[in-house]
Parts: C-alpha cells; structure tokens; sequence
C-alpha cells in the first residue's frame, strides 16, 4: 500500500542546495518511492542554541509503499553518503544533510528509533512553514491543523530563498 510521508531536509554546511538536489536524486531511485511535491528553500538561524551557521531548510512530500523504519533506514543511508558523520559532533551539530521523517500518513510511531510524527515539528518554523507551502490543509496526528501551529511560531525569523529544486528525474 502506498502512503502519504513528508519528509524535512536541512543542512547548513557546505553547498546545501547542491546536496538537497543530490538527495532528492537518491530520495527518487528509492523502491516504490516517488517525490510528489518539493517546497521552497528556507533560511534560518540554527535551533537549539548553538553558534553555528544558518541552516537551509526544505520539505518534500513523497508518496511510497516503503515501511517507516525501512524508509529512516534509506534516508540514514542517504545522510551519510552525502557526509553526515553521526560520530562526530554534538546534537544539533552542524551537518552537511539532515532528513527527517516528518509524518507518515496519519501513523503515530513511539518507537526506540523512531518517532512519527517528528516530535519537534511543531517547535520549528523551518519544518513547519514549507509543510505548509505543499500541503497547507494538512492536519498532523496529536497536533491538529496545520494553521494554528503557524500562528504559534510567526516569530521566529525565516526567509524564503529559493523556489523548490529543479525537477528531478524519476524512474517509471
Ligand atoms: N529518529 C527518531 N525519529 C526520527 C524521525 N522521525 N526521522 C532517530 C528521522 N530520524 C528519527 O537522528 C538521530 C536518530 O533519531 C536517528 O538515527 C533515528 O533513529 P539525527 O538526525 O542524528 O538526530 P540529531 O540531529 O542528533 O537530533 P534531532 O533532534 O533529530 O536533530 P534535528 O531535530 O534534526 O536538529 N536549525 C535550523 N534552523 N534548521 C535545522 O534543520 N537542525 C538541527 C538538528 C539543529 N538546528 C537546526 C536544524
Ligand atoms: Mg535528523
């Protein structure tokens, strides 16, 4: 069966745009896997209080007949091919590619590797204003519409960068 996942992009070191692209390439050679929609690039201060450089920041949606932990286990996969090393660094490091599940259709995962929906979404602007640019009537299990949660973070400072990535080629 195929469903509905959204899944958040972010890197803030070296060429991150040219690495999103890249990832996306991977993302669609995934088995039953196809990219649906691409959001805008964004631009924002790190998270989580440490001095590092701004992060850039995309969702995509995708639709796909992968489980979840099979499809944490290909983005885990696609992290470190495009240099994430997990040794290295603190928590809320800098990283060159970051890929979080944001949602798989309505599922709720409490599980010891993985959490669904992300649970730190609804804290972040950077996930939560280009989820609403692809899917603005989304409403998120345990969190509701996507609308109130914007209103909660509208402080926090952003910007829009770029239009979502150049198509990518996918595989019939
Ligand atoms: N894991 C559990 N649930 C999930 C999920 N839904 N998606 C587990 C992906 N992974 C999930 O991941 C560590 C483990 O979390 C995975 O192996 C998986 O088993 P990680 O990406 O190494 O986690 P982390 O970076 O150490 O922590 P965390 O909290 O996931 O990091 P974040 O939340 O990604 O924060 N500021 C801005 N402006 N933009 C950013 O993108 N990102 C971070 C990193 C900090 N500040 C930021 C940004
Ligand atoms: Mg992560």
């Amino acid at each position: 069966m195929t469903v509905r996942a959204f899944i958040g992009l972010g890197g803030n070191q070296g060429d991150v745009p040219a690495r999103f692209r890249s990832a996306l390439e991977a993302i669609a050679m995934l088995p039953k896997t196809r990219i649906a929609a691409v959001s805008g690039l964004y631009s924002s201060p790190a998270w989580g209080g440490m001095l590092q450089d701004d992060y850039t920041n995309a969702v995509i949606e995708v639709d796909t007949a992968l489980a979840p932990e099979a499809l944490l286990d290909a983005l885990l996969a696609i992290e470190q091919a495009h240099g994430r090393d997990r040794s290295a660094g603190p928590r809320w490091g800098p990283r060159p590619l970051d890929c979080d599940i944001l949602l798989y259709a309505d599922t709720v995962i409490d599980g010891g590797r993985l959490q669904v929906p992300h649970p730190r979404m609804a804290e972040r602007a950077f996930v939560l204003l280009p989820l609403a640019e692809i899917a603005p009537d989304l409403c998120i299990p345990g969190l509701g519409a996507l609308k109130p949660l914007l209103e909660r973070i509208s402080e926090q400072p952003i910007r829009r960068i770029a239009e979502g990535l150049p198509h990518v080629h996918q595989p019939c």
